[in-house]
């Protein structure tokens, strides 16, 4: 079992003892116990078959160890099945809907009878809802569009996830016998927030071996189907993953293919059509001069050919996907940028833009320390900074209003001011700039008093509080936020979290404008539950010369490995290294943020 999966169950053993009513401190350990295994680099399997001590690691005590040790050895956690058999099953979707919590779950649930979506939907539109305490007409109707965006989402997975289940799959895959090359297509290689399903592709001359090895996957729940050159399974987790086994010859243009999106793939089809060729996910092909064929060679007949259609034309290109792009007088052009927005007109002037890189960054400005709700020192977190190659960092614990994440009054700031400070005088060779996470209070006030503004190297703004104020009245106490003269960042804008809470309404594009006129630099959040900044906004404030900059909102040392993901959001939305602050060395990055 994969961490990913040990997590998924106690986390969801979370989510019912909350429905339930339980503790709430008896939740949290749950979350915090699932928050660490998801973000650790061994496998627990392993810790576990090596009798390592589990209860050593942050969150996790006697009775989490014992119930990893459970799923490790077994496959289930007794605890779970239990509580699972406790609830009605769709009640836990309805805390995954925007605007119901696990209090209103189980008031729906134990008031009016209501345990599935589809009849929460029909009760919220005929207003059955009011009846109960807290529901007035207004919440009724945000129910209704959160099931909207809940349906629109449903079933799809995290990229962060995604990777936990493909990584150790394709490890596997690529031990198939015969396999030649194992590639994962889709939403995954583009790298997009959340995945529908998995797409793999395997290079093999011999079909029948590589299916029954994929099929053989010790995480596979349920096999759909497994034909001759492809098939379809679903892990425990319910993830799909579909296979297609090709030639070699194949290859590339099956990358191209499945790799998508379906947008792109139209576009690429037309500008073949007008050159008079043809692509499929076997290749190139000269239409009309029917001769050779590529696609199905060396594998055994079957449906699969059978699409190839009857007169296929003369092979072209398809071993390397550069070569299918090249046909079509394109060239290559990186999987994030494939979702027709302007990559292909961009690719036949020569302007695709050069995307930033990972190891672009040269520092990260939010992240939290044991002053308020991370899990390391500030200490820890500097020296683990530095063992990133970073030139700075900046700490940003956060103000009073957000108490329950321990959040700092005055007092405390300076006292950690003092630390921060004893901490640089120990290590050499990182800048570690002293910042806040400042809460945007209601009225667009800030939630720290101007004298100590003028101190902090780092003022970073958000919003935790109040994500329902009507769109306008939202935008104007934004807008306020930025235009206090010491903002420089506005941390993670719409304050979605990914499955969880739909991002706050406001108008977007009116912040962006003010944040290009005041300098003030918008947050991608790298931490794989927000990617907030979405792709578009990206695509948006880059148009608009605002500056981003990228940071992990780390709340321990691990935390800090997800900058990937904010670089990956970075590139689906077309930034360069130019248009990232956080990339300048120290002294050029103090002078580009807004002072
Ligand atoms: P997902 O799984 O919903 O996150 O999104 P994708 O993009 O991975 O979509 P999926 O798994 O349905 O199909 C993988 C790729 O295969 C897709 O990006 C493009 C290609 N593809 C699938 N169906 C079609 C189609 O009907 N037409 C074209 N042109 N391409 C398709
Ligand atoms: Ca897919
Ligand atoms: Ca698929
Ligand atoms: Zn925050």
């Amino acid at each position: 079992m994969e961490n990913v999966e040990i997590a998924r169950i106690l986390d969801e053993l979370g989510d019912v003892l909350e429905i339930q009513g339980e503790n709430p401190f008896r939740v949290r350990a749950y979350r915090n116990a699932a928050r660490t295994i998801r973000g650790h680099g061994t496998p627990f399997r392993k810790l576990v078959e090596e009798g390592a001590d589990l209860t050593g690691l942050p969150g996790i005590g006697k009775e989490m160890a014992a119930h990893i040790r459970e799923l490790v050895e077994t496959g289930k956690l007794g605890r779970h099945e239990e509580a699972l058999r406790s609830i009605p099953p769709e009640l836990l979707e309805f805390i995954r809907i925007p605007g119901l919590g696990p209090k209103r779950a189980k008031q729906l649930w134990e008031e009016l009878g209501i345990t599935t979506v589809s009849a929460l939907q029909e009760a919220c539109e005929q207003g059955r809802l009011s009846r109960l305490k807290g529901f007035g007409e207004k919440i009724q109707k945000n129910i209704l569009e959160g099931i909207e965006s809940y349906r629109s989402q449903q079933g799809r997975f995290k990229l962060s996830d995604a990777d936990q289940y493909v990584l150790p799959l394709k490890a596997y895959m690529e031990k198939a016998p015969g396999v030649e090359r194992i590639e994962v297509a889709g939403s995954y290689r583009r790298r997009k927030e959340t995945v529908g399903d998995i797409d793999i592709l395997a290079v093999a001359r011999e079909a029948g071996p590589v299916m029954e090895h994929f099929v053989a996957y010790p995480g596979v729940a349920k096999v759909q189907s497994a034909g001759d050159t492809r098939g379809t399974v679903f892990l425990g987790s319910g993830l799909q993953v579909d296979l297609r086994i090709l030639p070699r010859e194949s290859f590339g243009a099956a990358l191209a293919y499945f790799t998508g999106s379906k947008e792109h793939n139209i576009r690429i089809r037309r500008l073949a059509i007008d050159r008079g060729l043809r692509v499929s996910e076997y290749g190139v092909f000269r239409v009309g001069k029917g001769a050779k064929t590529a696609g199905g060679r060396g594998q055994k007949g079957g449906k699969d050919e059978a699409d190839l259609g009857p007169s296929l034309g003369r092979f072209v290109a398809g071993r390397e996907e550069s070569e299918v792009y090249k046909a079509v007088g394109l060239p290559w052009i990186p999987p994030e940028l494939r979702e027709d927005r302007g990559e292909i007109e961009a690719a036949q002037q020569n302007a695709l833009p050069h995307l930033i890189e990972l190891r672009d960054l040269r520092g990260d400005l939010q992240m939290h320390s044991t002053w308020s709700d991370g899990q390391n020192t500030i200490e820890e977190m500097a020296v683990a900074c530095k063992a990133r190659n970073y030139e700075y960092l900046a700490i940003t614990d956060h103000s009073k209003a957000v108490s329950v994440a321990g959040g700092l009054d005055a007092e405390r700031l300076r006292k950690q001011w003092k630390e921060i400070e004893k901490v640089a005088e120990r290590h050499e060779g990182i800048r570690i700039l002293k910042g806040m996470e400042i809460d945007i209070l209601s009225d667009g006030s800030l939630d720290l008093e101007d004298a100590l503004l003028e101190k902090l190297d780092i003022v970073l703004v958000a919003v935790h509080s109040k994500f329902n104020l009507p769109p306008a009245q939202q935008t104007e106490r934004i807008l306020k936020a930025l235009q206090h003269p010491r903002v420089q960042i506005f941390g993670h804008p719409t304050g979605r979290i990914l499955n969880r809470r739909g991002p706050i309404a406001f108008d977007m594009d009116e912040v962006l404008s003010c944040a290009a006129e005041l300098g003030v630099a918008m947050e991608l959040n790298a931490h794989p539950d927000r990617l907030d900044l979405m792709d578009l906004h990206l695509m948006e404030a880059r148009r608009r010369g605002v500056k981003v900059v990228i940071n992990t909102d780390a709340h321990r040392v691990e935390d800090l490995d997800l900058i990937r993901y904010g670089v990956e959001q970075a590139r689906r939305g077309w930034l360069g290294r130019e248009h990232v602050l956080n990339t300048l060395p120290l002294g050029e990055f103090l002078k580009a943020l807004r002072r």
